[in-house]
């Protein structure tokens, strides 16, 4: 009797469903493909650093602040580095920008190429190393125009023009999270054979659940707005959860649903997360996967930025936790 085989549950790799997306489009060059490539080979090599860090030393200070007034950690250095030599000799990519570095890199200019910009934020939440709690990276890509000379201004492009966008979860498993405009895909490393399977395609988020996720350590500095919300939610049997790292609160969200905040305080009036590399990617993965994203009255998306480093209050999530919020800050 012929063997049969069950071809539904094929293993899919992160390259591999890139190449298949690719093949949608009968123009496209591979370029893309090339830095999803790039990034998922840093990615390993950070997860690696991540989960020796205290073996090999490279726990704490590195000793000086970034751009931000930010004290770096080894890790964010290693990290940061790690991108640059992956995505650094990639023909196709023509500007890096990073939350470590003051100022963009362009690599070719004009007529040399390059076909994108990666902006990215190579270890978010590397406070929160030192007691092995979940950090990630997360990155954004954006065509280049050519004519642009100034790399600041070639940036500095609304989240509605991104082409992919993606994170990188260093939790208790490797998990990329990518994005290219068709739905959101899940992979996770899988560190026997060192490549990111498919977990979960066209991951939606659900459109309630009653949990919010906020440093409410300075509520009382919030704009009055998010503090009814917040009383509103005590009143309203919500539950809260706060990791202090984006990602992981972020990854939380998108799969059981709820609401994350980062509002305007007293300490940042703008918010603290940043828009080209934090605020901008995550909520091109909310919108793809159903939810919402508003930074202040306007969509994430529609904000127009105007420096590289730029902060941008974040509300996002849940579709019906997210309008909640918004009924308040009206
Ligand atoms: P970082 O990019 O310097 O790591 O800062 C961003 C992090 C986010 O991961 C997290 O959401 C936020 O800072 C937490 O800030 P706070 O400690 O003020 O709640
Ligand atoms: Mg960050």
């Amino acid at each position: 009797m012929p063997m049969r085989h069950d071809f539904s549950e094929n293993l899919m790799s992160l390259q591999s469903h890139i190449l298949l997306e690719e093949a949608k489009h009968p123009s496209a060059s591979g370029d893309f493909t090339w830095i999803i490539s790039a990034i998922s080979l840093a990615a390993k090599s950070i997860a690696n650093h991540v989960r020796r860090a205290r073996l090999s030393g490279a726990i704490g200070k590195f000793g000086e602040t970034n751009v931000q007034g930010e004290e770096q950690q080894k890790l964010d250095v290693i990290a940061n580095e790690a991108i640059m030599r992956c995505l650094g000799t990639r023909a196709s990519v023509a500007v890096l920008a990073s939350e470590e570095d003051d100022q963009p890199t362009i690599l070719r200019r004009g007529n040399e190429g390059g076909k994108y910009c990666v902006l990215f934020d190579p270890l978010d939440g590397s406070s929160n190393l030192d007691t092995g709690v979940g950090v990630g990276t997360i990155f954004s890509i954006l065509r280049n125009d050519p004519h642009i000379p100034d790399a600041q201004a070639t940036v500095c492009q609304q989240g509605t023009q991104q082409v992919a966008a993606g994170y990188v979860l260093y939790g208790s498993s490797t998990i990329f999270v990518l994005t290219t405009g068709n739905g959101v895909a899940l992979f996770e490393l899988d560190p026997f054979i060192g490549s990111f399977l498919l977990v979960k395609d066209k991951v939606r988020i659900p459109a309630a659940n009653k949990v919010y996720s906020v440093n409410e350590a300075y509520a009382s500095t919030f704009p009055d707005g998010y503090q009814r919300y917040l009383s509103w939610a005590h009143a309203n049997g919500y539950s809260s959860r706060y990791i202090g790292s984006m990602v992981a609160d972020v990854h939380r969200t998108l799969l059981t649903g709820g609401v994350f905040m980062y509002p305007p305080t007293k300490k940042n009036p703008e918010g603290k997360l940043r828009y080209l590399y934090e605020a901008s990617p995550m909520a091109f993965i909310m919108e793809q996967a159903g939810g919402l994203a508003y930074s202040g009255e306007r969509r994430t998306l529609e904000h127009q930025p105007r420096q590289v480093h730029e902060r941008v209050p974040v509300l996002l999530g849940s579709s019906g936790e997210v309008e909640k919020v918004r009924e308040f800050l009206r």
